[in-house]
């Protein structure tokens, strides 16, 4: 579509008749269509270089707008917008928050749109830095921002479940299977309400050594610093693991590898293992729990205490079994655990979520206790907490999570589940109005729609 006319000032073309775009010159005739879109023409009165064409063919470096004003705390999050200067297909944003070329990868809802993400200054010198990416993989120059106003950290760091920002919010990292062994770390945060537009907080490359399909992964705050940590659970085949650890800084994370080694003890196979975070032990470091499948309907819950940060690496005691089902009672496969505090003393529980025939879910608590003369840590056997009824829970379209979505202070426990036709709905299991004693009933919040 033509946009406009206009004449040419004298003397800026050398050249007579009309200027034609979309068309190719051939034996001096007017030939071929221009096949592809024109969102920009640009026209030159000279011959330009190749850098000038490859800066023109950069988008504009984005605009970086804080909508609920610059004002920040270091570790606290501080809400960003990021929009096109004037690209309509700018399809990507990269951005970072430590200095390093812009890494963490945020997509717009459709091209040229704009995003808001939660970014955490780790310092009061913190800059915001991000460009922007168009659909042709053309990024743009760097757009900094040094509007932030970063004071001093303040106040204690959150205690949330899985709160990657340090927030008081519960959040979602999504570990996401790219292809050719390269493993992703989306962060989904929340808003208390909703969710930012997840960002690409890490990402391994590909042919890595840490393919998504050999790892267990689960998300804690594992050094006690109100940014939560992914802690990874690797096979290495024969019976045999490996702990990893991803410590978050809010924005992006850095990979500490093999932290702990099972050995070749034949003992500790990633797919026997169904993995949890929690402050089991009520010191403010997020553990890590698998119940392990011992075979004949039994399993164990075995728990790795976090000691933080040892010689500024992540460490953890060796792993100890804090609970054990008699052979016979308790079938593994039918399981699923989450963790969080919900009775309140201080120290993560685990919540069971049973699998029963004809649609029916119940939950059974494991409770976190310690023993007054030796000190030792230990679960609870289990207690009733609710029942779905026969009929009324079906097990295949259930995730089960633990966190304090509300950000009140308490974790609740909850299930997303998926109705089909991509709607999904979280319910949150919370204690009646008699306490924690009570049953609890399902609340329903739509989480994702489409
Ligand atoms: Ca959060
Ligand atoms: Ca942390
Ligand atoms: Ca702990
Ligand atoms: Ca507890």
């Amino acid at each position: 579509m033509l946009a406009g006319t206009t004449d040419v000032p004298a003397g800026t073309f050398d050249a007579a008749g009309d200027l034609v775009v979309g068309r190719a010159r051939w034996n001096s005739a007017t030939t071929d269509q221009w096949f592809g879109d024109l969102d920009e023409v640009r026209v030159w009165q000279r011959v330009v270089g190749e850098r000038e064409i490859a800066g023109a063919a950069r988008p504009q470096p984005p605009s970086l707008r804080f909508p609920n004003g610059a004002q920040a705390a270091v570790g606290k999050p501080v809400t960003v917008n990021l929009s096109p200067a004037g690209d309509a297909d700018v399809v990507a944003y990269r951005y970072s928050m430590d200095g390093s070329v812009p890494s963490i990868t945020v997509r717009p809802a459709a091209p040229g749109g704009s995003v808001t993400v939660a970014v955490v200054p780790g310092d009061v010198d913190a800059v915001l830095k991000a460009v922007a990416v168009d659909r042709a993989g053309n990024e743009s120059l760097v757009a900094t921002s040094y509007e932030l106003d970063v004071s001093a950290r303040s106040g204690p760091p959150s205690m949330a479940h899985a709160d990657l920002n340090n927030d008081g919010r519960s959040d979602v990292p999504i570990v996401y299977d790219n292809g050719n062994n390269e493993t992703q770390l989306w962060n989904l945060t929340s808003t208390g309400d909703g969710f930012n537009t997840p960002t690409i907080a890490w990402t391994t490359g590909p042919g890595s050594a840490y393919p998504a399909a050999k790892l267990k992964t689960v998300a804690g705050d594992v050094d006690g610093d109100g940014n939560g940590d992914i802690a990874m659970f690797r096979d290495e085949g024969g019976g045999r693991s490996t702990l990893s650890v991803l410590r978050g800084d809010g924005n992006t994370y850095k990979l500490y590898p093999t932290v702990w080694d099972s050995g070749a003890c034949g003992c500790s196979s990633v797919g026997s293992a169904k993995l949890v975070a929690g402050d089991f032990t009520g010191d403010g470091k997020a553990d890590l729990a698998q119940l392990y499948d011992l075979g004949n309907a039994t399993w164990e819950l075995r728990v790795w205490a976090s000691r933080g940060l040892v010689a500024g690496q992540p460490s953890f005691a060796p792993p100890t079994v804090w609970l054990r089902t008699d052979p016979g009672t308790s079938d593994w496969n039918q399981i699923r655990i989450v963790a969080g505090d919900v009775d309140g003393d201080g120290r993560a529980d685990i919540a069971e979520f049973y699998n029963y025939p004809n649609g029916q879910t119940k939950l059974w608590m494991h409770s976190s206790q310690r023993d007054a003369t030796t000190g030792a840590f230990s679960f609870t056997g289990a207690t009733l907490r609710w029942d779905s009824g026969v009929g009324n829970w079906w097990w295949t379209a259930s995730t089960f999570v633990c966190g304090d979505f509300t950000g009140d202070g308490k974790a609740d426990v909850g299930i997303i589940y998926n109705y089909g036709s991509g709607v999904w709905r979280l319910w949150t299991l919370t204690g009646s109005s008699s306490g924690v004693d009570g049953p609890f009933e399902p609340a329903f919040r739509v989480i994702l729609a489409g």
